[in-house]
């Protein structure tokens, strides 16, 4: 009798973050840490899209029949893999420019945010990794409404930082003789 085990199971949330280089890796573990606290499973993997630029098509049309269901794209200089990946595939990408020692970033963030019309890649800021993994969490509440309450918990956490901030600002006003 064929099995059942895995039916019906709802499966979690799975995204992949691609990046150009193993040189792009200290840029991308905020990211990498943001997904696990998330609870997401990421595939993690060096891909080129000018050096390995049969990977980069195999890779993202087949991405998503493997389950995933955003993927995070970063890169350095002439940045064109997160471009090249969204015209493999239909899910969304997310494009995180990484700073180059020459042009600090401003290569790659010009590279992956023109795109043209048909082929969109969410930008987010150079070396905006951690954004880049609030943004796929966002995208997979869709389809997994429990990161939403999570996101909620870590806004509040994050707004509670804030505030304490303030308290510290107040303090430091008040000993230099500005209140
Ligand atoms: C890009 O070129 C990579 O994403 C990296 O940011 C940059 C340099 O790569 P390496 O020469 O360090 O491998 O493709």
């Amino acid at each position: 009798m064929a099995s059942t085990a895995g039916k019906n199971v709802k499966n979690g949330p799975k995204a992949a973050l691609v990046m150009g280089s193993d040189s792009d890796y200290p840029v991308l573990k905020d990211c990498i840490k943001i997904l696990k606290d998330f609870g997401v499973d990421t595939e993690v993997l060096v891909c080129s899209a000018h050096r390995t630029p049969d990977k980069a098509a195999r890779f993202a049309s087949e991405a998503e029949a493997n389950g995933i269901e955003v993927i995070i794209a970063a890169a350095g200089k002439a940045a064109h893999l997160p471009g090249v990946l969204a015209a493999y595939t239909t899910l969304p990408v997310i494009g995180v420019p990484v700073k180059s020692s020459t042009l600090d970033g401003l290569d790659a963030l010009l590279s992956i945010v023109q795109m043209p019309p048909g082929i969109p890649v969410a930008t987010v800021a150079i070396d905006g990794a951690l954004n880049a993994a609030l943004l796929a969490v966002q995208i997979l509440s869709g389809a997994h409404p429990e990161l939403r309450e999570k996101m909620r918990q870590y806004k509040a956490d994050m707004a509670k930082k804030v505030e304490q901030r303030n308290d510290e600002l107040q303090k430091k006003l008040q000993e230099d003789g500005f209140r």
